[in-house]
């Protein structure tokens, strides 16, 4: 090997030595030391060991939050806490494009409400596609409460595909949850109101103000849940609140609770109690037991009409069939719980101080016999509480959802008003252990606790409150995500981690090996519509189409280039820009950020993304590479030129900023031949080795010889001008030969560092 490849691979090399250089204050200490100077106990080495994730080394569950009213979900590790990824849901989300591009424009659009654009969500409830009650890591459901909508994420490529709009409610809290083989997502609304798009007034609220349940079916193959085929159960104007799918022998019916059935409306200004103080009138509100199973069957025969083009089963049509009943459940409940078995339902009032475990088979016999206590002012059957409560089991002061362990009878109870979680056994009717947390629980989470078979291990209690526990940053303080081990008798607190944004509600967490996602997409992928993108454009095909006024460019990015570099186009026309990402590399993403255009384009590889507007103003308009994808990442550029109308362009050529003789050329040529060298010899040491062992180093070397390629091609082409003499384009040439040499000594070397790291084998 000669020595010149330093000069050849100089930027490689400083990013390789940039590894050792970290250093601290504590870097020459002894672990008693660090303990003392940071003030550090042995119980805080233990949680420190139990969630410390060493550099390289994955997390064993990936969690996904709800980013309350951001919008978007927020996906973490567990044990680790660390944040590794935001997905844009209800929101435009910038730096994944999301609302910027033409193809997530069009998602987002699927969310407007009466034609207008509604600008967040506040997202609460996200759930996991089931086959047979366990999570099978292909989708993600999320609701929005405050603008009635459901969001279906794929988790092959984390990414928004759909955002659907209830065509009755105008709010709804009680979803996402999903039936066991994820035939449908159960929705419920909160706060009454009319099925029907006008006014009605108040005055009016017993008879014509509504609460309901929507059961969207989801279809599996397509990834899409089919409004078309949809119902939803209309029901008394209760504020229906949470909802849990039955599983095993409660499989086909749902569950959804209410927290004022008292039918209360307020108006403080009109001299009327707030809603509050009428809210919370009656001992006990009504837990809605639904069959929807045979409402699938209802819907199938035909004997259900469409209204605002989806199935309604009136509350008329329900009690007839006898697939709706209520059943007390403790003051102004919460969560409702079925357990991973499908035999009990668990559900909290937050205005008591029990949680009341319901026996399947009590109601369910109930059912059957016709045994009802009586009905409601709508003709709703009212199964007894005593023909179908188990126990009631003293949890502490304002308890609100329940979370199932691994171990049999074993629950965790997030305790609102007392600020702690209840371990307690809900077969023998016993609390085992409490924990403080920090402060005023909301939700908890389990690891894989919605589904059949809840992994237990950690537990995440999502709190309401910080105050102290952060760093303060203003009068908003983060939330509280904090971690507990539950592995063992007493629960153990690990963790605590700020999440900068509110109000995150809900988070589900799933074995991470589940998760399958894709590292590229196929060529000149449409990703929000799954399919190959019809503007797709392969290397070497780039062109510019004008039709009219309309101006389609079908570009390309791959390191370090646009192409088109320049886009020439004039005022007033629409301007439509496609950008197919070329590579195959993992990771190699590319963005597109223009001047005053209001685009910004995330563009992964194998994607296809468009983006739309209209160039109003004649100017200059600068574009660039968003990611810093390579080291000639600043070159990666370009210019729109937006011409005044009727422009004509001036005679003459525009003069080289730097002029090149054949001297600059045979410089350029040897470097490139040093260059060359370095890489034949990395080369040859990943050949003589059993490199095909290893997918990361097969990834790269699929990447290398793409770029070898290119080199090829810009080789070709020096030695072509070189011949005629033309030593400016011959430089300029060997230049780019040299940039894709570069390209490929740098990924040859990350294949070889992987190599000797991972202990490959010589084979020849
Ligand atoms: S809720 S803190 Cu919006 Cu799920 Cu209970
Ligand atoms: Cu592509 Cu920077």
């Amino acid at each position: 090997m000669k020595v010149n490849k330093k000069r050849a691979l100089s930027l490689l090399t400083g990013a390789v030595l940039g590894l050792g250089m970290a250093s601290s204050a504590y870097s020459q200490a002894s672990l008693e030391d660090v303990m003392k100077a940071r003030g550090l106990t042995q119980k805080d080495l233990l949680a420190a060991a139990k969630t410390y994730t060493p550099t390289g080394a994955r997390d064993e569950y990936l969690a996904f939050s709800s980013g309350g009213q951001s919008g978007h979900v927020i996906v973490y590790g567990i044990p680790s806490m660390r944040i590794l990824k935001y997905i844009g849901v209800f929101t435009p989300e910038p730096w994944q494009g999301y609302g910027f591009d033409d193809e997530s424009k069009a998602v987002l659009a699927q969310g407007q409400i009466d034609g207008k654009d509604i600008k967040y969500g506040d997202t609460h409830h996200p759930a996991f596609s089931e086959t047979d009650g366990e999570y099978n890591g292909r989708y993600l459901f999320i609701n929005d409460k405050a603008n009635p909508r459901i969001a279906v994420i794929d988790l092959h490529d984390f990414e928004t595909k759909q955002i659907v709009v209830n065509p009755f409610f105008k709010s709804a809290h009680g979803g996402a949850f999903v039936t066991p083989n994820t035939e449908y997502v159960m929705d419920a609304a909160q706060y009454a109101a009319p099925f029907e798009k006008g006014f009605v007034p108040l005055e009016e609220f017993n008879d014509k103000y509504r609460g309901g349940l929507t059961y969207w079916k989801f279809n599996d193959k397509v990834g899409r849940l089919e409004p078309e085929n949809s119902f939803t159960f209309e029901m008394p104007p209760y504020s229906q609140d949470l909802s849990d799918a039955g599983k095993g022998p409660s499989e086909g019916w749902g569950f959804t609770n209410s927290f004022c059935s008292e039918r209360y409306v307020g108006g403080i200004e009109r001299g009327r109690p707030p809603f509050e103080a009428g809210c919370s009138q009656k001992d006990t509100d009504f837990m809605h037991v639904t069959n929807w199973k045979k409402a699938a069957e209802l819907v199938a025969a035909g004997k259900v009409k469409k209204v605002n083009g989806q199935y309604l089963i009136t509350m008329e049509q329900a009690v007839k069939e006898g697939i709706f009943f209520l059943i007390p459940e403790p003051k102004s409940p919460h969560g409702v719980d079925v357990s991973p078995d499908g035999t009990h339902i668990i559900v909290s009032g937050k205005l008591d101080s029990h949680a009341w475990v319901y026996s399947w088979e009590k109601i369910q016999k109930a059912i059957a016999d016709k045994k009802f206590e009586g009905k409601d002012p709508y003709g709703v059957p009212i199964i007894a509480m005593k023909d179908a409560l188990r126990t009631q089991v003293q949890v502490g002061l304002g308890p609100l959802h329940t979370q199932y362990d691994s171990k049999e009878c074993v629950v965790y109870t997030s305790i609102y008003v007392d600020s702690m979680v209840t371990k307690w056994d809900y077969c023998e009717g016993k609390v085992l252990d409490q924990l403080h947390i920090h402060y005023n629980i909301g939700h908890l989470v389990a690891m894989e606790g919605d589904s059949a078979s809840p992994d237990g291990k950690y537990l995440v209690s999502l709190n309401k409150l910080a105050i102290d526990r952060f760093n303060p940053v203003g009068p908003l303080h983060p939330q509280n995500h904090q971690l507990i081990d539950i592995s063992g008798d007493k629960m153990q607190l690990l963790y605590d981690m700020p999440l900068p944004l509110g109000e995150p509600h809900y988070v589900v967490a799933i074995k991470a090996d589940k998760l399958k996602p894709v590292v590229r997409y196929k060529s000149g992928w449409n990703s929000r519509a799954d399919k190959r993108s019809e503007f797709r454009t392969r290397a070497g095909r780039e062109k510019t189409v004008r039709e009219g006024n309309r101006v389609d460019v079908y570009g390309t990015v791959i390191r370090s280039h646009i192409t088109p570099e320049i886009i020439e186009v004039e005022e007033g026309d629409t301007v439509s820009l496609h950008f197919t990402n070329l590579e195959r590399a993992q990771d190699e993403t590319h963005g597109f950020a223009m001047y005053g255009q209001n685009v910004n384009l995330s563009i992964e590889p194998g994607k296809t993304v468009s983006a739309t507007f209209k160039a109003e103003k004649a100017g200059v308009y600068p574009y660039y590479c968003t990611e810093f994808c390579s080291a000639l990442h600043l070159e990666m550029q370009g210019y729109l030129l937006v011409k005044p109308k009727g422009y004509k362009a001036k005679a003459g050529k525009a003069s080289e900023g730097t002029k090149y003789t054949k001297a600059d050329f045979d410089k350029q040529v040897k470097t490139n031949v040093d260059t060359q060298a370095v890489i034949d010899s990395v080369v040859a040491f990943i050949t003589s080795h059993n490199y095909k062992d290893f997918k990361t180093v097969v990834d790269l070397v699929t990447d290398a010889t793409d770029q070898l390629g290119f080199a090829a091609e810009a080789k070709k082409k020096s030695e072509g001008f070189a011949a005629k003499g033309d030593y400016q384009n011959a430089t300029l040439w060997a230049g780019q030969h040299w940039q894709y040499q570069v390209k490929t000594a740098d990924l040859g070397l990350r294949a070889k560092t992987h190599l000797e790291e991972n202990g490959a084998k010589k084979v020849k």
